[in-house]
This record gives structure tokens, sequence and C-alpha cells, in this order.
């Protein structure tokens, strides 16, 4: 008889397993882990209760055997090249994506990415059931897997089933657009507890099951048709892992690599600094319109100011992607071209992406961080820059529209629609006294290390696991 496959009582959903595949010189393959503050979060939670993960390798085609790595045993999903073009670059990234992000850009909506993506949810599902013990508890996240408790509960009844949101959930009148809105509200509703940044976006769902379901709700709760079961949909926003990353800022060679970083860009007074994946969500080009403007008025300039944007390479095949990176590399070509000087160009721009001991040490150096989505589920950069800064030193700049501004009041918030504040904005930060920056980074810091990624886990398995419905017996006539 062969021997069963061992089950786990914490089980992950997600679109990517937490490793990359490396391939070394002699053909051999090797698992890399790859950082992210998930992964951190399920490591601590993970070291008293071993648990699995179900995700995609990244490669089309046929998926790895099932192996173990640090600790978790990971459970690839195959994706074959059409499904990784149709569920993913296309339903996902082109369709729930724009959607989820106020339509910053048109949705594209296809009804064969549909068919796709209910395929390849059924399949995420299915891989699930298979690896998780009785009553276990199955963590799925975010908005590439939202039919995923509907179809696992019907796989799975005794298991209790968590999701959580990384990016925004909208408003119902956006949200009513999508022509699958009812078939994705009643995948999420198979869930016990479903997890959102802020409470905007829970309060979103729950009014989307109300006008869309016709479904009871009652505060937080929704009330499944034809069960008795009850859904709750609450705020548990994300953080990153504050103590591993401080730690990481604190090393000599990282903080020696600060400024080594600030030395090779002239010592200028003031450097400010963009981190994001490029993508049109993160209001890059708003940002270089606000500093274009500030230069060519003369209110600073190169070399006592210089600006560095590091936007890492993202979806470069959905359309929109391709056109921004063509937007923006045009934009910094026309700033460097008309205000930049020999020897100080007035943007660093660097479409790469970087080990993390290079962005700790790109934080500690940037005295003005410039944060300004037009929408962000949460924004980990804000936080990770905070967190960077055990120095107390340098200034976050913040738009309204991220997650994180909900918890770091004391940044200098700003509109990026609004370009002359955004300017405003950007000058208070360079100029106000040291001092009174350093108390803000203080606040700032508190709020961080007081809400970490390892709280933040911690704080949504216990929601799940005392979410309201497990379920009831029928009443007896
Ligand atoms: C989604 C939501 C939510 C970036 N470039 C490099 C690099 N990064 C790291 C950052 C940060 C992460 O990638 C990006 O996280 P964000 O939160 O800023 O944004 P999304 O990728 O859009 O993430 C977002 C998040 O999920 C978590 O829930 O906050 O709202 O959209 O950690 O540091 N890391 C390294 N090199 C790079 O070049 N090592």
């Amino acid at each position: 008889m062969p021997t069963p496959r061992p089950t786990y009582d914490l089980v992950i959903a997600a679109n990517r397993l937490p490793v990359d595949k490396v391939v070394g010189d002699d053909g051999e393959v090797e698992w890399r882990r790859s950082p992210g503050g998930l992964v951190t979060a399920m490591e601590s939670v993970m070291r008293s209760q071993p648990g699995a993960w179900v995700g995609w390798a990244g490669d089309a085609g046929e998926a790895p055997e099932p192996f173990d790595e640090d600790g978790i045993h990971l459970h690839p999903v195959p994706l074959s090249a059409e499904e990784v073009r149709d569920y993913y670059e296309g339903f996902s990234n082109d369709t729930l994506w724009p959607i989820y992000h106020d339509v910053i850009v048109p949705a594209t909506f296809h009804r064969e990415w549909w068919s796709s993506y209910q395929a390849v949810n059924q399949r995420f599902a299915e891989a699930v059931a298979e690896v998780a013990a009785e009553g276990a508890t199955v963590w799925v996240q975010d908005y590439q897997l939202q039919l995923v408790p509907t179809l696992l509960r019907k796989l799975r009844p005794d298991v209790r089933i968590g999701w959580f949101n990384h990016i925004p959930f909208p408003p119902v009148e956006l949200f009513a657009q999508l022509p699958w809105r009812a078939q994705l509200l009643e995948g999420l509703l198979g869930a016990d507890f479903l997890g959102f940044q802020r409470q905007a976006d829970a309060r979103n769902f729950v009014r989307a099951c109300r006008q869309l379901l016709g479904a009871q709700t009652k505060r937080d709760r929704v009330t499944v048709e034809g069960s008795r079961r009850q859904v709750r949909a609450a705020a548990i926003p994300i953080s990153v892992d504050f103590q591993g990353l401080e730690e990481l800022a604190k090393r000599p060679d990282v903080m020696a690599r600060a400024r080594e970083i600030r030395a090779s860009l002239g010592d200028p007074e003031v450097l400010m600094l963009g981190v994001d994946r490029l993508d049109y969500t993160k209001g890059i080009r708003h940002r270089l319109k606000a500093y274009e403007e500030l230069l060519s008025e003369r209110r600073i300039g190169p070399p006592e100011v210089t600006l560095v944007q590091v936007a890492t390479p993202s979806r470069e095949r959905v359309d929109a992607y391709r056109l921004l990176r063509g937007e923006i590399e045009q934009t910094v070509g026309r700033i460097n071209g008309e205000l930049g000087k020999i020897g100080a160009p007035a943007v660093h721009y660097l479409h790469h992406s970087y080990p993390r001991e290079e962005m700790a040490a790109l934080f500690q150096a940037a005295d003005v961080m410039l944060v300004t989505p037009l929408r962000d589920g949460m924004n980990l950069v804000a936080k990770e820059y905070v967190t960077c800064r055990h120095d107390l030193g340098g200034a976050l700049v913040l738009s309204e529209f991220t997650g994180a501004w909900h918890e770091l009041h004391q940044a200098f918030a700003c509109n990026p629609h609004d370009i002359e504040g955004l300017k405003q904005t950007i000058l208070r930060a360079i100029n106000t006294p040291a001092k009174d920056k350093q108390r803000i980074m203080k606040a700032l810091r508190r709020r961080v290390s007081d809400h970490d990624v390892q709280r933040w886990a911690a704080r949504y398995l216990a929601a799940l696991a005392a979410a309201p419905e497990l379920p009831q017996p029928e009443p007896r006539n």
C-alpha cells in the first residue's frame, strides 16, 4: 500500500510559493527562500505548528514534486503557459487589479480569462484539500484566489477557512462593473473570516454583498443565503518584520553602504528616494511631475537636491505596464535633459531589483522618502523606511490613499493628485527642523514596532479561530 501523504493543521494558499528556483552552473536545481513579510510572519507561526504552503512555483508547465524547505512543506500547483497569460496576467492583473485600484487604468474583460481563473482556483482548492488535516486551518491569500473559499468548503466542510486581501476592496460602484461580481462574492463567502487592510475595505465588501447579492448584513457580518452561516469581514492591517529589518539596518556594512551611496551621489544636502514596483497605482508619474516643477521653478535643484527612483520591473507583458514604463522613462529623460547638470543628474532612475541589504542602505541614505500611490492596499515600503531609520533621521511623505496612512498619521501626508499640494509637502518635509522630524520618526517607528508582521499573523489567526460560525446544528422539528 502506498504511504499516505502527510497532512497539515495549518495550510497557506497563495498564488506564489515563497521560493524562487535557482539553477546552478552544474544544472542542479535549488530553491531559495524569497524574502517577504508573509513568509517571515509564517515562519514565526509555523515554528510552533508545522504547516504547508500551496502555490505556483513560478515556471509554466509541469509542477515540481512537493518538497520541504526550512520547515515548511511546499506543495506546487502547476500553471500552463495559457493559464499564466489568462488567469494571472489577464484576469488577476488586467481585470481585477484595475477594478480594485479605482480604475486608474481601464479594466479589460475577457470571458476566456474568467474561465481560466475558475479552473485555476478549482485546482488550488483541490491541492489544499489534499494537504489539509482534519479540522485544519486554511489561510487563503489575495485577489488571485477569491473562489477558493467556497470551492474548498464544498470539498472539505471540516476545515476552517480564512482569506486575506492584500489590495484594496473597491467601492460597490466600481466592483459592480465586473461581469462576474456575484460569483466572486459567493466565492469569498465560503470563508469563515475575511481580512482586509482597512476598515473601509471590509465595509465595501459587506456593502457589495448587501447590494449585489441581496444578502442580510449586520455590522461586520454577512449571512450566507440558504444556510445559517455568518461570515465576518474586518480590518487586520499587514506589517513588516520590524525586528529582523532593524537588525539588518544596524549592520555596520549596511550603514557603511548608506554613507557610500550618499558619497557616490556627490553628498547632496537632500537625497529624495522612491522605491516601487513599476505600477500605475504607485503614483510615480505624479511624483516626477511635482519634482520637475520644483526644479524648473528653481525652488530646489541639483547638485544640492537629487532624487533616486528605484522602479522594480513588474508585469512586463501587460500592456498598461509597458505603456507606463515608456512614459516614466521619457519623463526621466526630459527632466535630466532639461534640468540636470554635468555630473549631477536630477533623477537617478534604476529599473532593477536589489538585494535587501541594498534596500536597507538606500532607506538609511534617504532624507525624504516619497510614497505617493494613487491607491495602495497597505504599502510596505513606507513601513520599511521608518523601520530602517533607527537613527531617527529622514522624513516620510505618504499618500492618503495608502493603507499605511491610516496607521502612520504623523507622516507628511499628501494627496498625489494635488500637484501643488504635493510640492508644498515635499518642501515641508525638506525644511522642517531636524528635531521635529526626529519626534515624528520616533512616533512612526513606535507604531510599526508595536504592530509588526508577527503580530499581524497572530491577530489574523486568532480572529479566524474566533470567527462567528462553526456550522450550527439544524434546529430539530
Ligand atoms: C501588495 C499590495 C501591500 C521592491 N523593490 C525591491 C524590493 N521591493 C519590496 C519592498 C516591499 C515589497 O517589495 C513591495 O510591497 P508594497 O507593499 O510596497 O507593494 P506591492 O508589491 O504592491 O504589494 C500592497 C502588500 O501587497 C502587502 O500586503 O502592502 O498594498 O499592493 O517589501 O521592499 N525588495 C528587494 N529589492 C527590490 O528591488 N529586496
